[in-house]
């Protein structure tokens, strides 16, 4: 079997496995991320969860020895949802986004590229592998871009034209020199729907994200959020998917093609309430599955919280008071007492007084005067 019948028998075998789109490229250095990566640090517009050596991240060659080609995969996750029960007053529900519904796409794509692999090994003993998944040194978006994937969108997403950019990616680095693709070209045309409709205007420019304003980064974070997206953040308590939603080419996509990424309606929009109290033994039962527990139990928790201010959810006040009284971690109390405030009960108030006279910690007793300040400004006003 010469190598071009090899890559059409990997192809449809990636098919068989699962596999809705792949591509190949060459392992060339990536230059022009480089210089983007560079930028994106000195802007301070990186989140902190990618690798930091911009090297690695752009030069094959010291992830894998005499690297020639780049296998690059997507695999299609659902956007719409069967059977959720609307959240209604008294019962509030939060929303984690569509990449942390279903079975961790983590475990989905490296067990396809492990039978990759295999298949690999077994046809072309010769060959070196090394694959990773969102996680490893690449950029997975700019090796999909290379190998004709999707096209890079304003967004920053990649956009597949048969599923949107509702595609995860991953890669496999080779010595094999396979036949490459052709990028595909850029699709958004004079459309800037994500740009304009971005909660947080995190998407500076086309193609340009300020990951420290990103309502998806900001919602992974640990420690108090930042006032001015107390409010911005809404119900979601993991992940954003507003500029994928508001996209034209998202339309009709719905993608239920793997059952595994189907959403348990009670775990994609769990009730927020129950959320605050859970046991870290529940949290795992129920969450640990799921892409968006990776943070742990506090983010969520937090975001909760957020959720509940947002909805000024008068029947949360008592827990979130005993949060404030109780909770051992400061981000928590915190951010209860500032959603009290926004809440705005009279009880609410009444214990946000008290708690003034019996916290210790600096950063809390600051949100405790921020939740009292909401009473003046309503008074003000
Ligand atoms: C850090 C990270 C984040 C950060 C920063 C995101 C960002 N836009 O940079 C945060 C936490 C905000 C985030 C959020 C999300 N993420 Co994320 N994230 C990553 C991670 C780990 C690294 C991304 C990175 O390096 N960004 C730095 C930027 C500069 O580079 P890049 O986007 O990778 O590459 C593009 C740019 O460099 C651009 N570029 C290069 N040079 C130039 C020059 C010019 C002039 C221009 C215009 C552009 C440009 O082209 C490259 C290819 O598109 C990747 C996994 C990985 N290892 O790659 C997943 C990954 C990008 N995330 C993913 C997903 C699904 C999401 C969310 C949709 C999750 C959610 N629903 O909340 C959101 C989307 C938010 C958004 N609009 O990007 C998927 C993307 C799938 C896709 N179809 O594109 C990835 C690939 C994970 C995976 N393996 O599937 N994420
Ligand atoms: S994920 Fe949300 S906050 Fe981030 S760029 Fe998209 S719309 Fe903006
Ligand atoms: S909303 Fe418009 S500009 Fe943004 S990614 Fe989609 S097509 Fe491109």
């Amino acid at each position: 079997m010469n190598l071009d019948q090899f890559q059409q028998q990997l192809v449809a075998y990636a098919a068989e496995i699962g596999i809705d789109k792949i591509g190949f490229a060459s392992a060339e250095p990536f230059f022009n991320l480089k210089h983007r990566l560079i930028r994106q640090q000195q802007l301070n517009f990186q989140s902190g969860f990618e690798e930091s050596d911009v090297e690695k991240r752009t030069r094959p060659e010291l992830l894998m020895e005499e690297p020639v080609s780049i296998i690059a995969i997507a695999i299609a996750y659902p956007s719409k949802m069967e059977g959720a029960t609307p959240g209604v007053k008294g019962a509030r529900r939060g929303i984690f986004s569509r990449s942390s519904w279903g079975k961790d796409y983590h475990a989905a794509l490296r067990d396809r590229l492990a039978l990759l692999e295999s298949f690999i090994a077994a046809h072309y003993p010769e060959a070196r592998m090394k694959s990773m998944v969102d996680t490893g040194e690449l950029s997975d978006r700019a090796v999909a871009e290379r190998a004709g994937i999707g096209w890079s969108a304003k967004n920053t997403n990649i956009i597949t034209p048969e599923f949107g950019s509702y595609v995860y990616l991953g890669e496999m680095i080779t010595n094999i020199p396979f036949e490459y693709d052709e990028p595909m070209e850029d699709q958004c045309g004079d459309c800037r729907l994500c740009i304009d409709t971005c909660p947080t205007g995190a998407i500076v420019e086309g193609g340009q994200l300020n990951a420290q304003r990103c309502i998806s980064f900001l919602t992974q974070t640990k420690g108090f959020l930042p006032d001015e997206f107390r409010s911005k953040i809404g119900n979601r308590i993991y992940g954003c998917d507003t500029c994928q939603t508001v996209c034209p080419k998202n339309k009709r996509k719905a993608n239920r093609i793997h059952p595994e990424f189907d959403p348990d309606p009670d775990i994609a929009k769990p009730l927020l309430e129950p959320l605050l109290t859970i046991s870290n033994r529940e949290f795992k039962e129920k969450f640990g599955h799921v892409s968006g527990s990776w943070r742990g139990k506090k983010p969520i928790q937090r975001n909760a919280i957020l959720a509940l201010a947002h909805f000024k959810e008068q029947s949360a006040v008592p827990t979130l008071i005993d949060l404030m009284k109780t909770d051992p971690r400061p981000v928590i109390r915190g951010t209860a007492a500032w959603a009290i405030g926004r809440i705005g009960t009279e009880t609410g108030k009444q214990a946000l007084e008290l708690a003034q006279q019996q916290e210790t910690d600096e950063e809390v007793l600051a949100e405790i005067t921020k939740g009292l300040d909401f009473f003046s400004a309503e008074t003000k006003g």
